[in-house]
C-alpha cells in the first residue's frame, strides 16, 4: 500500500487507557466477544457502546411491530448449555423487547456490564505501526490504547434517512425506525405516511395502521412477503427446545444460512405443476423464512424461481381486494429472496382496510416533503407524522463512518474506496490485529446471526489464543489472500439469483454514490465455516504472524 496519508495520532498514549484488546459495540457480536476474551483468555479488555444499554440492533429498532424473522429457538447464544437451560423464549419468533431483556439476562449472568463503558461511541481508530497498538479515540474524548481492536458493529446500524428536499421545514414529527424513541410514538388520530416497504416497513404497517386514524404507505420497490405465523409458544414445545438443544444447536451448523430446517433437494422445475402448487400452499401455510427452502434451485435457477414469484404475486392478489392497489403491491421486478425476503403479520391484508392507502413512488417519484406532508411528482399527500422505513447503510456503513486508519494512516474509507475488501471477512490488508465480526465478505445477513456471530468470534478468540500460545503479536491479511477472497466472493454472488435484485441493499444499492458490490458472502455457512476452519489448521494461511 503506497498511498499515504499520515494523519496526526489522535490519541495521546499518556493519558490512555492501556487494554490488551477493545471491542467496539455491545450487541450480540460484543457481548460474546468481550466474554471469551475476558473470561476464557484472560485479557484485559472493555467494550465501548454507543447506546446506555446493551442489545445493539435490538436497542435501536424499536418500531412497532419488531420482531426477529428468525425463530427463537434458534435465535440465542449456544455457547453455554447452562444459559439455553435458564432462558424460555415465549414466542415462535421473538419480539424486540422479548430479545432485548434475554441480551440483558445473557450480559448479567456473565457480569459482562461492569466492562462495557456505555454512551460513548468510537471516532477514530488509529494502528500504531512502532507501537503495534491501536489507538482508539472516543465522542467523549476518552483514548484507549489496545493490541487487538475488534469491531461488533452490526451490519445494519447506520440508519439511512434519504436526502428528501424539505425535511427541515416539515413541521409535523419525523421518525426513522432504526432510532426509534424509547418511549415510543403515538400515532392515536393522526395521518401517517411511511416511506419504504423493506422488511421494517412490512412489520409496522399493521400495527401503526391499528392506532393511526390514516396510514399511506410510500412503496418505489414492491416486495414479496409471506406470512410469519407467529403464535405463543406451547410448554410441548418449550420442552422439546430443552430436550434437544443440543440437536438443535448441531443441525444449525449443518445448514446453508444458520437456520434449524434443510433445503429441500427437489427441483421446482422437476416438479409437476399441481405438485409444486402443493408445497408452496404448505409452505405459506407453515410460514416464515423456511418458504424459500421449498425448493433446491429456488435461488439459482430463473426458472424456478418464477414459480416462486408467480405462487406470491397470486396470493398478493388474492388477499388485497382494490384491484390498483393489489396490481402495484405485486408488480415486483426481483427474483424472490434475492432482497432479502420478509415475513410479515397481515401485511396484505392492511390494504384492505378503509384507514390505508398505498402511493406508487415508482410511478410518480417522492418530489419534496412540505411544511404539511409529503409530495409526489403527481399529488401531495399532507401527514402529521413521516415514519422512514428506509433501512440503512448496511454493512460498510458502521465501519466506514469511524475515522478507522491502518498502517501509514491509510483510511479504511480510501482502501474500499470502489467497495469492501477483506480476507474472509475478518481482516483487511494493511489493518493488522483489527478483526471485523460478521464484516462484508463473510456469510453474516444471508444468515441466521446469532450464528453467524458466534462462529467468527470462536475463530477469532482462537487465533487469539494461538497468538499469545506462540509469542506472536501482530496478524495480518495477505493483500494476495485479500484477492483472492474478493474473487471468491464475488463468484459465489454470481453463483445465484442475488445480484439481479440491482436496488438491494446486499449490493449497496439503496445509498446514493456506494459502490455496487454484492458485500456479503453468499457460499453458505457451512462452506465458510470450513474454510475458516481450514486457514486456521494450515497455520493461518493466507495471514502473516509476526
Ligand atoms: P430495507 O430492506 O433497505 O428497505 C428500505 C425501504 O425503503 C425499501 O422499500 C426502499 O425502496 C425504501 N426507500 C429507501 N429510500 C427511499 C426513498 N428515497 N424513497 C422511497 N423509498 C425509499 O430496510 P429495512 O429496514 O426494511 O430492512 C433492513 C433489514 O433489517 C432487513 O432486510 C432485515 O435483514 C432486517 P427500494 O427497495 O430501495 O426501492
Amino acid at each position: 500500500m503506497t498511498n499515504v496519508v499520515t494523519a496526526p495520532h489522535h490519541t495521546d498514549a499518556g493519558n490512555a487507557t492501556e487494554l490488551d484488546a477493545l471491542v467496539i459495540g455491545a450487541g450480540f457480536a460484543g457481548l460474546y466477544q468481550l466474554l471469551c476474551l475476558r473470561d476464557r483468555l484472560g485479557l484485559s479488555v472493555k467494550a465501548l457502546e454507543a447506546a446506555d444499554g446493551v442489545g445493539g440492533t435490538w436497542y435501536w429498532n424499536r418500531y412497532p411491530g419488531a420482531r426477529c424473522d428468525s425463530e427463537s429457538h434458534v435465535y440465542w447464544y449456544t455457547f453455554s448449555p447452562e444459559l439455553m437451560r435458564e432462558w424460555e423464549w415465549s414466542e415462535r419468533y421473538p419480539g424486540q423487547a422479548e430479545i432485548l431483556r434475554y441480551l440483558n439476562f445473557a450480559a448479567d449472568k456473565f457480569d459482562l456490564k461492569r466492562d462495557i463503558q456505555f454512551n460513548t461511541r468510537v471516532t477514530a481508530a488509529h494502528y500504531d505501526a512502532a507501537a503495534n497498538r491501536w489507538r482508539v479515540r472516543t465522542d467523549t474524548g476518552e483514548n484507549f490504547s489496545a493490541r487487538f481492536l475488534i469491531t461488533a458493529v452490526g451490519c445494519l446500524s447506520t440508519a439511512n434517512v434519504p436526502n428528501i428536499p424539505g425535511l427541515q421545514d416539515f413541521k409535523g414529527d419525523w421518525y426513522h425506525t432504526g432510532q426509534w424513541p424509547h418511549d415510543g410514538v403515538d400515532f392515536t388520530g393522526k395521518r401517517v405516511g411511511m416511506i419504504g416497504t423493506g422488511s421494517t416497513a412490512i412489520q409496522a404497517a399493521p400495527v401503526i395502521a391499528a392506532q393511526a386514524k390514516h396510514l399511506t404507505v410510500f412503496q418505489r420497490t414492491a416486495n414479496y412477503s409471506v406470512p410469519a405465523r407467529n403464535v405463543p409458544l406451547t410448554p410441548e414445545f418449550k420442552q422439546y427446545v430443552k430436550q434437544n438443544a443440543a440437536e438443535i444447536r448441531a443441525l444449525t451448523h449443518q445448514t446453508y444460512n444458520g437456520m434449524a430446517f434443510k433445503v429441500s433437494e427437489v427441483k421446482a422445475v422437476d416438479t409437476p405443476s399441481e405438485e409444486r402448487e402443493k408445497i408452496y400452499e404448505q409452505a405459506w401455510e407453515r410460514g416464515g423464512l423456511q418458504f424459500r427452502a421449498s425448493f433446491q434451485d429456488m435461488l439459482v435457477s430463473q426458472e424456478a424461481n418464477n414459480t416462486a414469484a408467480d405462487f406470491i404475486k397470486r396470493k398478493i392478489r388474492s388477499i388485497v381486494k382494490d384491484p390498483e392497489t393489489a396490481a402495484i403491491l405485486s408488480d415486483i421486478d426481483h427474483p424472490y429472496a434475492a432482497k432479502r425476503p420478509p415475513i410479515d403479520t397481515d401485511y396484505f391484508e392492511t390494504f384492505n382496510r378503509a384507514n390505508v392507502s398505498l402511493v406508487n413512488v415508482k410511478a410518480a417519484p417522492i418530489e419534496c416533503i412540505s411544511e404539511t406532508g409529503i409530495r409526489t411528482t403527481d399529488a401531495e399527500y399532507p401527514v402529521d407524522i413521516i415514519v422512514f422505513a428506509t433501512g440503512f447503510d448496511a454493512m460498510t456503513g458502521p465501519l466506514l463512518r469511524m475515522d478507522i486508519r491502518g498502517r501509514d494512516g491509510v483510511a479504511l474509507k480510501e482502501v474500499w474506496e470502489e467497495g469492501p475488501r477483506n480476507y474472509l471477512g475478518l481482516q483487511v490488508a494493511g489493518f493488522p490485529n483489527l478483526f471485523t465480526i460478521t464484516g462484508p465478505g463473510s456469510p453474516s445477513v444471508l444468515c441466521n446471526m446469532p450464528v453467524a456471530i458466534e462462529q467468527h468470534v470462536d475463530w477469532i478468540t482462537d487465533c487469539i489464543r494461538h497468538m499469545r500460545a506462540q509469542g506472536l503479536e501482530r496478524i495480518e491479511a495477505r493483500p494476495e489472500a485479500v484477492e483472492k477472497w474478493v474473487v471468491e466472493v464475488n463468484e459465489a454472488a454470481h453463483r445465484t439469483l442475488l445480484p439481479r435484485a440491482t436496488h438491494s441493499w446486499y449490493l449497496g444499492a439503496n445509498i446514493p454514490g456506494k459502490p455496487r458490490v454484492f458485500m456479503p458472502y453468499a457460499g453458505g455457512l457451512v462452506r465458510y465455516r470450513e474454510i475458516c476452519q481450514t486457514v486456521a489448521a494450515e497455520g493461518y494461511e493466507g495471514f502473516t504472524l509476526s
